[in-house]
């Protein structure tokens, strides 16, 4: 029976709390160990990328050749009828469509994503009781503290859901709609693979409850469409349940400046207190005569100005991928003349330089890069971090392609060491990558 408290598929060891000081979250009753299983939980809704298509089946995610595709509009693709079936229901929103607005059809992801939360809503006549505290109600919203680039940019997506979307929805009126994007603008999970690839995104009710840590003791992955939840701390009654909202490389100041721009609260976790790992990741390099903090926080600004111009280029296709890697080598060359090869901003420029020669199919490049960032990687994560074991598991393959297959086996390890914590040691990639490996 489900009870206060209790959460969809509701398994033992796990109660939700609100206090006034915290806001909502998850704790856990019963002890759980480092790779246990907290709870696995379904997608409320979810939706494939568009550039997976032909790669991934629409309705289960599955990777593979063969996929059939959709004979009305010649785009999505499925694993069989089962598949194709099931997916109906959403995919008639996009369909016909497709067809009709031509390349001119561009709803972004969260626009795709909130059509389905409203199609999932008018099916069901009888809400399961997770279902009921979903939207408009339970999901946190930060509706108030948008700014007005933010708000643009939804008025932006509201127009497109009209354009694209308003044959096969009913729409509710706009202050609603305002606080639905509101709503998966903080509680969406972007769904990734192995090697951390976005595959698309989606609603968990139960893990949008999480609160967040710089120093998680949980960890989300994905399993075709479902997330799992496994701790990466050893974790006793009373525990709270806390994931990352975000990419912890980057000192304290900037992990806290990307909580409150996306999240709208200051993290105030141990390590945000202690700012332990700072100093290394923001390493300079060794001389005789030290540098002038100035030149450091100079470099630093330098460092976040070239990430946000990367990203900007990237975004917007604003350069081709020659330019780009140029771009990376300069800024590097720059930093280097102040920063230490570990040190965080000049790791971000190389693993995007590794990602643009990946891209080229340039092996060499790839490994030189991956080479480089393995080490520090591993020393400014926290233990059990999917960006080291996807950083292993990208460099691994790339040797076992290029036939260095004693380094290829030996960095495959290193990856399966992390994601049999974090993935669970039945999970299929770990299967994928023993099979990989040569060891059935
Ligand atoms: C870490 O992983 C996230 C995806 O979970 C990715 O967006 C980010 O770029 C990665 N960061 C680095 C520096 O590898
Ligand atoms: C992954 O999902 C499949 C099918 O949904 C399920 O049978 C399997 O137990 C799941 N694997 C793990 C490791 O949770
Ligand atoms: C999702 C959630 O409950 N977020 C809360 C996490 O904790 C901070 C304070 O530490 C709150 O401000 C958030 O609302
Ligand atoms: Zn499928
Ligand atoms: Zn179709
Ligand atoms: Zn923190």
């Amino acid at each position: 029976c489900m009870k206060d408290g209790a959460m969809t598929g509701s398994i033992a060891g796990l109660k939700r709390f609100t206090s006034p000081v915290k806001g909502r979250g998850l704790q856990v009753t019963r002890p759980f160990k480092v790779g246990e299983l907290l709870f696995s939980s379904p997608a409320y809704s979810c939706v494939l990328s568009v550039k997976e298509r032909g790669s991934c089946c629409e309705f289960c995610f599955s990777r593979k050749e063969g996929l059939a595709r959709c004979g009305k509009c010649r785009k999505a693709c499925y694993c069989d009828l089962k598949c194709q079936k099931g997916d109906w229901p959403m995919h008639k929103l996009e369909c016909s469509a497709m067809t009709a607005f031509g390349e001119n059809w561009c709803p972004s992801e969260t626009t795709r994503l909130v059509a389905r939360i409203l199609a999932k809503k008018k099916m069901q006549k009888e809400p399961s009781a997770s279902e009921k505290m979903l939207l408009i109600g339970e999901l946190q919203s930060h509706l108030e503290d948008e700014d007005n680039e933010k708000r643009e940019g939804t008025e932006a997506d509201i127009a497109a859901l009209y354009r694209f979307y308003s044959k096969h929805l009913e729409m509710p009126d706009h202050k609603d709609l305002l606080t639905l994007y509101s709503q998966v603008a903080c509680n969406g999970f972007t769904v990734e693979d192995d090697e951390l690839f976005q595959m698309g995104a989606a609603i968990y009710p139960d893990v949008a409850l999480i609160n967040h840590s710089c120093l998680p003791s949980v960890i989300v992955t994905y399993n075709g469409t479902s997330s799992e939840v496994r701790a990466v701390q050893n974790m006793k009654p009373g525990d709270e349940v806390l994931i990352s909202y975000i990419d912890l490389l980057y000192p304290t100041e900037d992990r806290n400046k990307r909580l409150r721009e996306s999240y709208y609260f200051t993290c105030d976790c141990n390590e945000c207190k202690t700012k332990s790992k700072d100093n290394a990741k923001v390493k300079v390099r060794k001389r005789s005569d030290p540098f002038e903090p100035q030149v450091i926080s100079n470099m630093v600004r330098y460092g976040r100005n070239s990430i946000r111009e990367f990203r900007f280029k990237c975004l917007n296709s604003l350069a081709r991928p020659s330019e780009l890697l140029e771009m990376c080598e300069q800024s590097l060359e720059e930093m280097g003349a102040v920063f230490d090869d570990s040190n965080v901003y000049m790791l971000h420029m190389m693993y995007q330089a590794m990602g643009v020669c990946i891209y080229m199919q340039d092996a060499d490049g790839a490994i030189r890069y991956g080479k480089k960032l393995l080490k520090p990687y591993s020393k400014l994560y926290p233990p059990y971090s999917l960006n080291v074991s996807s950083m292993y598991l990208k460099l691994g393959r790339i040797y076992m392609n290029v036939e260095r297959r004693s380094e290829g086996v030996s960095a495959l390890k290193k990856a399966l060491a992390i994601m049999e914590v974090a993935h669970g040691k039945d999970h299929p990639y770990i299967k994928e990558v023993r099979r990989e490996m040569g060891q059935k």
